[in-house]
């Protein structure tokens, strides 16, 4: 029986280690292939906003889900400490005596290899599965190679892999810009968003598409115009632009459900109603619109609540949510009568154009016989006082 080990600290795991897994499991065709991600990793200090050891063993699962027969092992998590595979390795020998164990490990790794906690064991009891990189001096390689062979009989597979140029490290400090989603798999990327690891802001583009399925036809254009008025109001007002896309691309993202999802999405949610909200089922959307904006993607709360204003508006809003209720109200597709003055005056002054906005929303509900809300009410007093 072959036991092949691929550990890491997988902090994420991207897209590059799945293939240097792919290629090891491929070459060594092993019976199992146990991925095992460090406790605390003996080499270098994780940073502070780190996800804890559950939330890296869930991204193995994720990251490795697609390369068949690959195990997500909890064993050096389980182990505390500070991790080091010649501990791995007794362990795995107890629990499968006699297998051939056989260490995954890319070229630097195994260059370094002497410097491993208790290297020589490790020669005696596993093989080593080398992913020797072919942009690399192939002749040090194999130098190595013999030397360990025959200084201490050692085990030695290479398996020609050029890993991908991509970094853990160098992806950390990407997803805190909103970049880096596409070193990651899909899966691993919604997870780190959704909860916010590494201070990751999602990337726009990823954003955009994962909003797609929520989305009726006749409701993209606008979703992406109010995007891109939220865009140009934030860069005017001073507001980030990041969070003015972010919430343009998910304010609108519960409308396309009916009144009983919505209904089931508030409780789901905790969200509590008033009966009125009931009786007008379009006001459900901001408000389940926000909580899944932020269960689904992990909204920051100002963005969560620039969503949950937008369709009422309320007295005193931030300027992200003022910024997000005039950009639904006038993004270039909306073509109503004054939509014109209202569009110019939200980058002369936010509290008159609210006043305006709330003013004409109030006489188009009341023109359609529709009952008004009271935080619309409440809303339009307050801006229609200030000035
Ligand atoms: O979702 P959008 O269509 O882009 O725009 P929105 O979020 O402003 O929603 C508009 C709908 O919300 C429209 O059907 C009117 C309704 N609405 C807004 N304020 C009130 C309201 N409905 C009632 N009954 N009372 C309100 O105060
Ligand atoms: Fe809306
Ligand atoms: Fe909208």
């Amino acid at each position: 029986m072959r036991i092949a080990i691929y550990g890491g600290s997988f902090n994420p795991p991207h897209i590059g280690h799945a293939e240097a897994a792919r290629a090891a499991c491929e070459a060594l065709d092993p019976d199992r292939f146990l991925i095992i991600p460090t406790n605390t990793p003996p080499h270098k200090e994780l940073e502070e906003n780190s996800p804890g050891p559950e939330a890296r063993l869930e991204f193995c699962r994720l990251a490795f889900a697609d390369i068949p027969g690959a195990e997500v092992s909890d064993m050096e998590i389980r182990r505390e400490g500070k991790s080091y595979s010649a501990d791995t390795v007794d362990a795995l020998r107890t629990e499968y005596p006699g297998a051939e164990l056989c260490i995954v490990m890319g070229t630097d790794m195994f260059l370094a290899f002497k410097s491993w906690y208790r290297w020589q064991y490790m020669l005696e009891t596993c093989t080593l599965a080398v992913l020797s990189r072919e942009d690399f001096d192939r002749r040090e390689i194999e130098e190595f190679k013999e030397e360990l062979e025959r200084d201490y009989e050692a085990n030695i597979i290479l398996i020609p892999h050029t890993p991908l140029p991509m970094s853990s490290t160098e992806i950390r400090g990407k997803l805190r810009l909103g970049l880096g989603a596409e070193d990651l798999s899909q899966a691993v990327y919604g997870c780190i968003v959704r909860n916010g690891y590494y201070d990751a802001k999602p990337d726009l583009s990823w954003l955009r598409q994962m909003v797609m399925p929520y989305l009726n036809d006749d409701r993209i254009a606008h979703v992406s115009g109010v995007e891109s008025q939220a865009v140009m109001l934030a860069m005017h007002w001073g507001e980030d632009p990041d969070k003015a896309a972010v919430a343009g691309i998910l304010h609108d993202v519960t409308k396309a459900l009916k009144k009983e999802k919505q209904l089931k999405l508030c409780e789901k949610y905790g969200i509590m109603l008033e009966n009125a909200e009931r009786e007008s089922p379009s006001l459900l959307h901001a408000r389940t619109g926000a909580a899944l904006a932020r269960d689904r993607f992990g909204v920051s709360d100002d963005i969560y609540d620039a969503i949950r204003w937008h369709t009422t508006g309320k007295p005193d809003m931030t300027t992200l949510e003022k910024i997000v209720y005039l950009a639904d109200y006038t993004e270039p597709t909306r073509d109503f009568e004054g939509v014109e003055e209202l569009r110019a005056l939200s980058f002369e002054d936010l509290d008159r154009a609210m006043a305006l906005g709330l003013k004409m929303s109030i006489e188009d509900l009341t023109a359609r016989g529709k009952p008004i809300f009271h935080d619309t009410m409440d809303a339009y007093k307050w801006y229609n006082n200030l000035n």
